[in-house]
């Protein structure tokens, strides 16, 4: 059965399509007629279980969704679920990592923890859902660096990596990530529900 991919960022579109590979995705641009959901819940999982049942009830086919940010432990966890549009301007990835870096910039180096989170949600037409939370901590870099990925990638070092996520190889992230963590997760629930 088809599901749809309730996202309009290419960045997690190109992940998900990856990650969500052994299933038969559509992307949003098959339904015109969808339009943008309003983010207006105080949790990734709110802003997620918001957008995956906007596009089932649009659809009428299961849709998955993914709320997603970067959760810097200085700033109390800021932008969160902020995090597409820290700027002003939604989507705007190379303002929201500039306004970032000037907020730290007279925190010391081994004060930069961070993490990244991601809520996976599943919703079908009939209301039933599901929802798994990934994460992946780490600490940021003032330089920004590599060219994979998107957002906030160039200034984020994983736990154990030199590397920046933007400096790893696109499988590489996905094997780690709060997105490949949470969607791994949550296949084996979409099969079962879907062979309910
Ligand atoms: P959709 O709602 O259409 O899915 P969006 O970009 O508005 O797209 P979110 O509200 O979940 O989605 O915001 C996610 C933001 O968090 C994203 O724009 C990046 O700034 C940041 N982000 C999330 N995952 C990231 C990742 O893997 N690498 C870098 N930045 C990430």
């Amino acid at each position: 059965m088809k599901i749809v991919l309730a996202t309009r960022n290419p960045g997690k579109i190109a992940e998900l399509r990856r990650i969500l590979s052994g299933f038969d995705i559509v992307g949003l641009e098959e339904f015109p007629e969808i339009g943008d959901v309003a983010e207006t819940g105080v949790t990734f999982e709110d802003n997620a279980l918001l957008k995956a049942h906007a596009v089932a009830q649009g659809s009428g086919l299961p849709a998955v969704a993914d709320d997603s940010g970067l959760c810097v432990d200085v700033l109390n966890g800021m932008p969160g679920v902020f995090s597409a549009r820290w700027s002003g301007r939604h989507g705007d990835d190379r303002g929201n990592l500039d306004l970032l870096l000037a907020q730290v910039s007279d925190v010391p180096a081994d004060k930069l923890s961070a993490h990244f989170a991601c809520v996976a949600a599943l919703a079908l037409p009939s209301g039933e859902q599901r929802v798994v939370e990934g994460t992946l901590p780490g600490h940021l870099v003032r330089a920004p660096r590599g060219d994979h990925g998107f957002g906030y990638d160039p200034i984020f070092v994983p736990e154990g990596e030199q590397r920046t996520t933007a400096e790893l190889a696109p499988e590489e992230k996905d094997a780690i990530s709060h997105r490949g963590r949470a969607f791994r997760a949550l296949a084996p629930l979409v099969r079962e529900l879907l062979a309910t």
